[in-house]
């Protein structure tokens, strides 16, 4: 058995580094390089001793079955310098360690049930998180919400398929089998109601992506550096001054927006480069999870966009003309008037097409394309149909299922989804 070693730190220039390793031969490789003897789950103070250098470092040992990955781990703390740290690892390399793929830690750790496979998954939600509902919602995925769901969704598939497989061995039994279509129809509950949740999930996670449109000198830009807080995109009272999209992400009340500023859309640019920004304008659009329609108040000019999509009217320059109307908000660029509100709105037409209840939301596609496959084969499941078709359907919604909680996974699906973990992870 091989004993790994990676760096778990962040490679840069930091107060500490950590170089973590993990199996058997973990707590020999470390004292071949080490002055002191180490005390399992105690911080020892000592020397570490590589060729050409040296550093003072606090190692831990863990001996396995009670560690992270459940092997016997030990994590070397010393200075926080990349190279440093490098030097250390190779050291350990010199001494019999080999280095980790990206996320090995991790599998080993879901390997020996330390954690599941779909709380794996959720540590990259809680590492990436950058805002606090993404925070909120990854520390839930992590503590096993999700997998104590699908827990459940698979015990009541197996439960169903198990009745089934019992008339399909003893048919001279049973007259007029009957299918168990209550624990079917309770795994698809559980399944749709979660499945409702991966926009909004990806939402959290991706930022709500907010575009600013309008014509020409409404105003878009000083409303994007308003909401911004920053003198980002340049303003001027000549028409088609911005002509690249400019985005930023903010957050607000804990949500990360994603905030675009395009060229004013007319029919008639000035130049080359205007008709590509109003181009670039009309394709970002399309991908806007909410648009921002900036309307001059003086000249209540509007321009056309797709009028499906969700978004909020914004009168700006509400300070040369007070009185607006009352489809929209009335908002000042310039002296700030209402700024706030848009965002609170923002969130509001986002929040209200949040899922009811308390819960959890999917954020990872992979788990959702696996889930509305399952879905789909549920869904298919039809009483009447012959039993040996409506088991094989539950079997084939399982194996979905189980890619997700662990219970059906291959090395394809593992190298599939630590390939995204970073190296020491
Ligand atoms: N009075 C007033 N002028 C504004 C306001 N917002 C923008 N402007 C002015 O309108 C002109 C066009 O602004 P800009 O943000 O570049 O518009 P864009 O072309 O839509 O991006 C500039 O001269 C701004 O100073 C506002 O709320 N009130
Ligand atoms: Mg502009």
């Amino acid at each position: 058995m091989k004993t790994i070693v990676g760096i778990a730190t962040p490679i840069g220039f930091g107060g500490i580094g950590i170089v973590r390793l993990s199996g058997q031969n973990a707590l020999a490789i470390t004292s071949k390089m080490f002055n002191r003897p180490l005390k399992p789950r105690h911080a020892t103070l000592g020397t570490i001793v590589g060729e050409n250098f040296t550093d003072t470092a606090l190692v831990i040992y863990f001996p396995g079955p009670h560690s992270f990955t459940g092997e016997d781990v030990v994590e070397i703390q010393a200075h926080g310098g990349w190279h440093l740290v490098n030097r250390i690892m190779q050291t350990t390399i010199k001494h019999g360690a080999v280095p980790a793929e990206p996320g090995e830690f991790t599998r080993i750790a879901v390997m020996n049930n330390k954690m599941t496979l779909s709380q794996a998954e959720s540590t990259l939600d809680l590492i990436n998180a950058e805002s606090d509902a993404e925070l909120q919602n990854a520390s839930r995925l992590m503590s096993g919400e999700l997998q104590k769901l699908l827990s459940d969704v698979e015990a009541s598939l197996i439960d169903a398929r198990a009745q089934i497989d019992a008339y399909l061995d003893y048919p001279e039994d049973l007259d007029s089998p009957v299918v168990p279509m209550q624990p079917i129809n309770q795994a698809k509950a559980t399944i749709t109601r979660l499945l409702s949740t991966a926009n909004h999930g990806q939402m959290i996670k991706n930022g709500i992506n907010v575009c600013i449109i309008g014509c020409p000198n409404a105003g878009k830009s000083s409303l994007f550096n308003a909401l911004i807080g920053d003198n980002r995109s340049i303003v001027t009272d000549i028409a088609g001054t911005t002509t690249d999209v400019i985005s930023e992400k903010i957050t607000y009340q804990g949500v990360k927006i994603n905030l675009i500023d395009t060229a004013g859309i007319r029919e008639n640019a000035s130049s080359a480069i205007e008709a590509q920004g109003i181009a670039r304008a009309k394709a970002i659009l399309q991908t806007a999870d909410i648009l921002l329609v900036v309307v001059d108040a003086t000249t209540r000019e509007f321009v056309d966009f797709p009028r499906e999509k969700k978004h909020l009217i914004i009168y700006n320059k509400s300070d040369l003309c007070p009185n607006t109307p009352p489809d929209g908000i009335a908002v000042s660029a310039k002296t700030g008037k209402n700024i706030n509100l848009v965002l609170a709105t923002i969130l509001k037409m986002v929040t209200t097409t949040a899922p009811a209840g308390n819960m959890i939301n999917l954020t990872n596609e992979r788990q959702t394309n696996l889930l509305r496959q399952a879905q789909d084969l549920l869904n298919e499941i039809n009483p009447q149909e012959p039993l040996d078709k409506i088991s094989a359907n539950i079997t084939l919604a399982l194996s979905y299922i189980g890619k997700i909680t662990g219970t059906d996974v291959d090395e394809r699906t593992l190298d599939e989804i630590f390939s995204k973990f970073c190296l020491g992870k």
